[in-house]
């Protein structure tokens, strides 16, 4: 039976929007999304309309019209392509991040999902292992939006009672849609490559170890901590969502396990040092006492499912 909840999604074309708003489609029916973009466009079965998250009234008429429920704001502009206009990517990550929670406080929104990232740490972080409560000290701008971001969201909750959840994503790896402009989108090309038999060239060196989750493993996340009771979130301004930690040359690696003559070349750019300053695994403990979160996906599951996933969509 599907559940009457109304979704709002903003971002909903990009890596993480395409797959989440799909799920939520399933569970609360098409006819309960309300699956917006910047960049309007047509899926499989549904359609991605405007939305500018910048203009506060286009945000509030749209969650008035709708009687919105739960928004899952996921429009951002990420770590590498932020840093080509830093005063830009902290309005657009901030004003339409404020438009979100004005909107959702001001016509009783239930619950608002903001997505964060461990972009919120920087070199005063531990580097293994890092826990949710380390220091934040980011370095790109995309960073210092989403640390801030957690904080507004903390904010709404303390001052006015709005139920905003958020995750710390790693770098996400999907074979639906592609990344957009961030460091840990080599995990994404890399497959792309070794399905068409083209050598790649990766922008971190082959023992940079970050991060990462396989998407379904980061939906699940999503709508578990969405689902958890009011009462079991103790964080409220953002949960360190651990899946694993690879390097390139763990990869590369596992995707010779069925492509052995794959090629790799190791050319770093202004993205290695973003890399650097970003924690090489990070500590889970609050998401899983708090609401039990387990990830399921180790790398040579994510490789089996990126390569027979892609294999169809160029063969
Ligand atoms: C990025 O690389 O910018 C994102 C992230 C880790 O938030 N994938």
């Amino acid at each position: 039976m599907k559940r009457e909840e109304k979704i709002l999604i903003t971002g909903s074309g990009g890596q993480l929007g395409t797959t989440l708003a799909k799920a939520l489609i399933d569970r609360y029916g098409i006819e309960n999304v309300t699956a917006t973009d910047l960049h309007p466009k047509t899926m499989d079965a549904w359609d991605i309309g405007f939305l500018d998250t910048t203009d506060a009234a286009s945000v509030e008429a749209i969650v008035k019209k709708n009687k919105i429920s739960q928004i899952y704001h996921l429009a951002a502009i990420l770590s590498a392509n932020g840093e080509s206009n830093p005063i830009q990517t902290w309005d657009i990550n901030i004003k339409s991040w404020l438009n979100v929670l004005e909107a959702a406080r001001k016509y009783q929104v239930t619950k608002v999902f903001f997505p964060s990232s461990i972009a919120v740490f920087g070199p005063s972080a531990s580097k293994a292992n890092t826990s949710q409560t380390d220091f934040l000290d980011p370095l790109t701008v995309y960073g210092i939006s989403k640390a801030a971001g957690e904080q507004w969201g903390h904010y709404f909750f303390s001052k006015y009672g709005l139920d905003v959840r958020s995750l710390r994503y790693p770098g996400v790896i999907s074979h639906g849609t592609l990344p957009g402009g961030g460091t840990t989108d080599y995990a994404v090309d890399i497959y792309h490559k070794a399905v068409q038999n083209i050598p790649y060239t990766c922008y971190l060196t082959e023992d940079t170890a970050l991060p990462m989750i396989y998407m379904d493993d980061a939906v699940r996340a999503t709508l578990e901590l969405m689902d958890a009771p009011k009462d079991k979130i103790r964080t409220r301004t953002s949960y360190n969502l651990n899946g694993l930690t690879i390097t390139p040359k763990q990869m590369v690696d596992s995707i010779r396990q069925w492509f052995p003559q794959f090629e790799i070349a190791y050319t770093p750019d202004f993205r290695q040092s973003i890399a650097n300053a970003w924690p090489s695994s990070i500590d889970g403990l609050h998401a899983k006492n708090d609401w039990n979160w387990s990830p399921k996906y180790s790398l040579d599951d994510i490789s089996n499912e990126m390569i027979s996933q892609l294999s169809k969509t160029y063969n």
